[in-house]
């Protein structure tokens, strides 16, 4: 229990005043100096993450360390003060907003703590080490549990690829044979040369019942049979996971990732149309070459193929996405297979936002599962989802066809959208989250994996929730109520962060690189005197740094308090011009943000009077372009803004900073963990205009005094990004990270029962229920 001062109940009065309702962090933090009441006091103020007032109690969410969380509730009157349940308090809520309409005492509660297998660590720097901590549990029940050795067998048995044998053929049946095999293997081995190829001994190595996959060449067979040889006799968990990375386990791959424009050009910026397009083909480039060189070092001749999943949509606009197949550049083996939504109307040919896709994934998975078998003509060995859609569709499939299921969350929009749980009913009938949450903690109960691409993704900071934390506990008044939906320590999660293409974002100073001859269609981008659909107002003033943004027209991207800041900054405006790629104006939106955004974006531009110095250029598709586009910034000593109100990840930032750009992004979400503030970049606070507009300021005329500075943030941030941020470090993890936990999934298959029927009876009687609320497209 949280150490909680007595005379902390004298802050719980101001609280208190601020009457009924629910109050942020922030908004607490600003009523009481926290520093000033005494350290104990400043503890507990700076651990309150929400406090919910209905006089005389004020009951609070005390998070005292990432992941890990109390409540309280004090009465101001009586002073009392108690420890309350998370059920309790997420009741306190729910009658604070919804009066006492839908009997909370009733409420459904959704619990997924009964049925977590493992044990979980309890350090937080163990947080996102999933694979690590799993591999270490399984070498010590190796080496207790008989059944356990015995699993490994098994699995090492069941290695086939279209119906031939990996790994070991019939001949070994026990550990017995096993090791004795393999002692006879290590024997023979030791005797050959290193580089004699596997095809050499292959005829003797079938006698002794090894079949291909473990080398190439004796000197790699050799390596892996001892690997195998120490496993057996005592398990350790660095060479479980370096063993588990190395066999023969994967070699096709599906993809999911349903929603929005999903297609290789003239896609990004579009509605739903952003980073997470350019992280799936990155990723499986990357991909492809890891697995085509582990199965050449595996001493196979077998080859993989990728299948990303998309929606084909009939309505195209100009794009591939009406194409059934498109082939990957830059792969050989990996394709975009597209399926169309469908009811029983026919064929859906309209764009529907991701908001709204939840009727068509039932038929859409079903559909899709025909496909791919036609396709790879077996079943695939990993099934990786994509945000909320792709993530459940992925549940469905992987656990009809018993395969490996990774997720990838992109963005959870419950910590996009703050307070959308508790005001679900207000927003549902334009974003349909009742239908999103429930997919989303489905689908993370379900799989075996998930990837995030920083800490603060699932477990924020010291000081912020993370995005799966925040799904620790929440609550839909009148639906349901989470009082355990996931635990940031779990060992599904691991941190396997994105990099950019570097043969596209690369450091602005490698001018043999650069690509020059772009640079008048750039110029005439951002200085062109004509205004038209594809930029609006003018730069008058060509020597001034430009201060860049780039992203979709989202609300959340927050492109217009950018802009807004901006306006108001007479400094800001005489140092820099200010220049934003977002939304598209050479055609009507049919997004209901990205509308609204538009309409704010005029407003702005006439409230300020900004021509002159400020340009809004319509969303660019050609990445080889952009990337000389940063580096174009580069050259007139500007910089690169994210002032999202939440940034899941943000690619874009990446991208600026391998170019060299100084960064400014968003202090909410990945840009925090991405930038070391100071050193790589800044942060900012997208709710503290005027504090950003200062940390700008203060960069620039710091710049004009010494233009050393520039380079120093300039080169840290490139620094940043090669310690982290790469493609290779990615694939590798990837692969490791899909056999240790398919020998995890192999080995504990029986204790899964019960949470596979608690999810499906989730599933049936929450998820499609809801799904019927949102109503379907209608082609015109
Ligand atoms: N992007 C682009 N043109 C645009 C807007 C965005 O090429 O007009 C690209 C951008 O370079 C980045 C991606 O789309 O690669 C956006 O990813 P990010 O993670 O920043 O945001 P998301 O859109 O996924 O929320
Ligand atoms: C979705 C987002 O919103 C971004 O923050 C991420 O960078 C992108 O997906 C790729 O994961």
């Amino acid at each position: 229990m949280f150490r909680f001062p007595p005379y902390f109940v004298f802050v719980c009065y101001s609280i208190e005043r601020l009457g009924c309702g629910i109050y942020k962090r922030q908004q607490i933090l600003s009523l009481v100096d926290a520093e000033s009441n005494g350290a104990a006091i400043a503890d507990v103020l700076n651990a309150t993450q929400e406090a919910a007032v209905s006089s005389p109690w004020v009951a609070l969410a005390l998070r005292t360390s990432p992941g890990v969380w109390c409540y309280i509730r004090v009465n101001v009157q009586t002073v009392d003060v108690e420890e309350i349940s998370v059920s309790k308090y997420l009741l306190f809520k729910e009658e604070i907003v919804d009066g006492r309409k839908s009997n909370g005492n009733f409420a459904f509660e959704v619990d997924f703590e009964p049925f977590r297998a493992l044990p979980h660590p309890t350090l937080s720097n163990s947080i996102g080490h999933g694979m690590e901590f799993l591999n270490r549990h399984m070498s010590a029940k190796l080496f207790n549990d008989k059944e356990s050795v015995q699993s490994l067998l098994e699995f090492l048995r069941v290695h086939s690829h279209m119906g031939k044998n990996m790994m070991l053929n019939e001949k070994i049946q026990d550990l017995g044979t096993l090791q004795s095999s393999l002692r006879m293997a290590e024997k023979y081995l030791s005797m050959l040369a290193p580089d004699t190829s596997y095809a050499e001994f292959e005829q003797k190595f079938q006698e002794i019942g090894l079949e291909r996959g473990w080398g190439d060449n004796a000197e790699h067979v050799l390596g892996m049979i001892q690997l195998l040889l120490d496993l057996l006799q005592a398990p350790e968990s660095s060479t479980l996971e370096t063993f588990l990375g190395k066999i023969p386990r994967v070699f096709n791959v599906v993809i999911f990732t349903p929603h929005g424009y999903f297609a290789q050009d003239n896609v990004l910026g579009y509605p739903d149309t952003g980073g997470q397009v350019v992280y799936i083909l990155d990723q499986v480039r990357a991909l492809e070459n890891e697995m085509l060189l582990r199965i050449k070092q595996q001493g196979l001749d077998i080859t993989p193929r990728i299948l990303i999943i998309t929606r084909l949509l009939p309505d195209a606009v100009g794009t591939t996405c009406g194409q059934r197949v498109e082939k990957v550049y830059g792969t050989k083996y990996s394709d975009i297979l597209r399926v169309p939504f469908r009811t029983e109307e026919g064929i859906v040919r309209k764009w529907i936002s991701r908001f709204e896709v939840w009727p068509y994934l039932e038929t859409f998975t079903e559909d899709v599962a025909t496909e791919i078998i036609q396709e790879l003509q077996c079943k695939p060995d990993l099934i990786i989802g994509n945000y909320s859609d792709g993530n459940i569709v992925a549940s469905l499939l992987a656990h009809k066809l018993d395969v490996t299921q990774c997720t990838i969350a992109h963005a959870l929009e419950l910590t996009k959208y703050p307070d959308s749980d508790i005001n679900w009913k207000k927003l549902d009938d334009k974003y349909h989250f009742s239908c999103q949450f429930t997919a989303d903690l489905f689908a993370m109960n379900r799989t075996d994996f998930i990837i995030t691409s920083t800490f603060q993704e699932i477990a924020g900071s010291k000081d912020t929730v993370g995005q799966y934390e925040s799904h620790t506990a929440f609550s839909l008044p009148g639906l349901y109520r989470v009082v355990n939906g996931i635990d940031a320590f779990d060992p599904k999660f691991n941190i396997v962060s994105p990099g950019a293409d570097m043969t596209i974002y690369f450091p602005y100073m490698e001018e043999k690189r650069r690509l020059k001859h772009f640079h008048s269609e750039i110029e005439e981008l951002l200085y062109s005197p004509v205004e038209n659909k594809e930029h609006l107002c003018v730069l008058k003033d060509s020597s001034k740094p430009i201060l860049f943004t780039m992203a979709r027209l989202d609300r959340v991207k927050n492109l217009t308090g950018l802009v807004e800041w901006y306006g108001k900054n007479a400094k800001l405006r005489e140092l820099v011009n200010l220049v934003v790629v977002g939304g598209d104006r050479r055609k009507e939106s049919k997004d209901l943000e990205e509308q609204a955004e538009m309409k704010k974006m005029y407003g702005l531009i006439d409230t300020y009077k900004l021509n002159g110095q400020f340009r809004w250029i319509s969303s660019q598709m050609n990445r080889v372009r952009n990337g000389e586009l940063y580096r174009y910034i580069c050259d007139t000593k500007g910089a690169f803004v994210q002032p999202a109100l939440y940034e899941a990840f943000g690619l874009t930032v990446v991208e600026a900073m391998t170019c060299g750009l100084p960064t400014f992004a968003t202090c909410n979400g990945g840009p925090a963990e991405i930038i070391v503030h100071g050193k790589s970049g800044f942060h900012i606070d997208p709710y503290k205009g005027d504090q950003a507009t200062g940390i700008l300021v203060d960069f620039f005329e710091k710049c004009k005094v010494d233009p050393g500075h520039w380079d120093e943030i300039s080169q840290g941030g490139l620094k940043r990004i090669q310690e982290k941020y790469t493609w290779k470090i990615y694939s590798e993890r990837l692969l490791n990270l899909s056999g240790v936990y398919g020998f995890w999934k192999h080995l504990s298959k029986l204790d899964c029962r019960e949470k596979n029927r608690y999810l499906e009876m989730f599933y049936s009687l929450m998820y499609r229920k809801q799904v019927q609320t949102v109503p379907l497209a209608v082609d015109e």
